[in-house]
């Protein structure tokens, strides 16, 4: 099995690299695996207390979970993902049934932040985008898709993304292998990991 870990800032565009190195491989050798299914489980916590929860610190990761169901995939056994809801803050009571597949991406803004994690990836990519890119692309999703209004964004951003940003995920730009500008000159960099996807899955 080959597993990749792909890191970057929030709104750096994780999503889109993560979907132009797997499109064109057979759906049925690659398996996904998002960070954000992984946020811990906030027990006894009323909503208030919920969304108060620094979301960009390492600490709100079930790392010890995260690292347990990989390895568990990597032994050929099939994992229960947990589901996580972005609207109550909090864990649902649904799993996904996971196979192994010859190659598992990771993708998070945190999962190079965690030295067991690191651990397990083959392959560590960080995608690269200015911040002014990235606050635009967060601006837009949280307002479209997860009902956030400006005023909120921007605060969260001031306050925490921008924080957090600086003091966790960039710094993890270290240990990765291959920095991916995420741009539409990026063709280069996304053929160096098919390459190394299409030897793996020719052997
Ligand atoms: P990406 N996040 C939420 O907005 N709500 C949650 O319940 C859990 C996480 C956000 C989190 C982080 N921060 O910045 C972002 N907040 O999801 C990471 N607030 O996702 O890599 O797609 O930007
Ligand atoms: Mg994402």
């Amino acid at each position: 099995m080959l597993i990749i870990g792909i890191a970057g800032g929030t709104g750096s565009g994780k999503t889109t690299v993560v979907n132009q190195i797997v499109n064109e491989l057979p759906e049925t050798e690659v398996g996904i695996i998002s960070q954000d299914s992984y946020y811990k489980e906030n027990v006894g916590m009323t909503y208030e207390e919920r969304a108060a929860i620094n979301f960009d610190h390492p600490r709100s990761i079930d790392f010890e979970l995260l690292v347990e169901h990989l390895k568990e995939l990597k032994a050929g056994n099939n994992i229960n993902q947990p589901v996580y809801s972005f609207v109550s803050h909090n864990r649902t009571s649904d799993t996904v049934f996971t196979h192994p597949r010859k190659v598992m991406v990771v993708e998070g803004i945190l999962i190079l932040t965690n030295p067991e994690l690191r651990d397990l990836f083959d392959v560590k990519i960080y995608v690269q985008a200015d911040p002014d890119e990235r606050l635009i692309r967060r601006l837009k999703r949280d307002i479209a898709d997860r009902g956030r209004d400006m005023n909120e964004v921007l605060n969260r951003y001031q306050t925490t993304l921008k924080p957090m940003h600086q003091q966790f995920i960039e710094p993890t730009k270290a240990f990765a292998d291959i920095i991916i500008p995420n741009d539409k000159y990026n063709t280069v960099a996304i053929d160096v990991v098919r390459a190394v996807i299409n030897q793996k899955l020719n052997v």
